[in-house]
């Protein structure tokens, strides 16, 4: 299915000492490299991660967004053709990689969202607002755009030359939905597949806490009104 593209998985993580080897051990190994990018992290998350076999990045500048571009330049220089993002808490299944990266594998597609929405959702693992923050998001790019997502997850597969053109900017929150945003606008192909979802280990430092909750709302609605704006 590949035929010699180099997939490159970037993993931003926070203080994930308990989640982070399962989550690099259970990716497949199509996988030819793992980039855990590290924000300043007080545990033993990159000590655990390097164990596991990816290679470790700080990024000193606090933020989801700088950790993945921080991924992104390494993966560059090391000449990935996919490069698939997943978090650090081990909610989703490392395992789904394969028909995550599959559409763009077979250049049906550019850009490929694992939705939570139409995969299967442990309950409890999203929250009821994270829910409705992603059904209020979606619906305003189908809005604005006429691109129709389901979902703002985390787990997602694009080309790095689309990825490229996209020229991400957003350096903490906003990263997602800013993804997407210019992948409607650059009219890249893009598709969802279903992606299972389970209740993370550890704490959440975003929609499990309220300042994390009311910081990333704030972002990403800012993010979809700034571009609608521009656009
Ligand atoms: N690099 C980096 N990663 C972060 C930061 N905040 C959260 N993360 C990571 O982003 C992912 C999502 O955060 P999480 O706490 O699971 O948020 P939730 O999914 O809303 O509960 C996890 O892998 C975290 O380790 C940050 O400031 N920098
Ligand atoms: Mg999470």
């Amino acid at each position: 299915m590949l035929e010699g593209q180099r997939v490159g998985v970037v993993i931003p993580a926070l203080n994930e000492e308990r989640s982070i080897a399962s989550v690099i051990a259970d990716l497949p190994s199509c996988v030819d490299e793992v980039v855990l990018v590290d924000n300043g992290s007080t545990d033993r998350t990159s000590e655990r991660a390097r164990s596991a076999g990816a290679i470790v990045l700080h990024e000193p500048r606090r933020g989801y967004g700088y950790a993945c571009l921080r991924g992104i330049d390494h993966l560059r220089a090391r000449r990935a053709d996919i490069v698939v993002f997943i978090d650090g808490d081990y909610s989703d299944y490392p395992e789904d990689l394969s028909s995550l990266i599959s559409p763009v594998a077979r250049d049906r597609a550019d850009f490929v969202i694992g939705s939570r929405m139409i995969g299967e959702r442990e309950v409890g693992a999203m929250l009821p607002h994270a829910l409705f923050g992603n059904w209020l998001a979606t619906a305003l790019i189908r809005i604005f755009w006429s691109y129709r997502f389901t979902d703002l997850g985390p787990f997602r597969a694009i080309r790095m030359a689309s990825l490229q053109q996209l020229q991400m900017r957003d350096c903490t929150y906003g990263w997602t939905v800013e993804m997407q945003i210019k992948a409607a606008k650059h009219k890249l192909r893009c598709v969802e597949v279903p992606v299972r979802y389970r209740k993370r280990i550890g704490k959440s430092k975003i929609t499990g806490t309220v300042s994390g909750t009311v910081k990333a709302s704030a972002k990403i609605l800012y993010t979809i009104f700034r571009y609608a704006l521009s656009s």
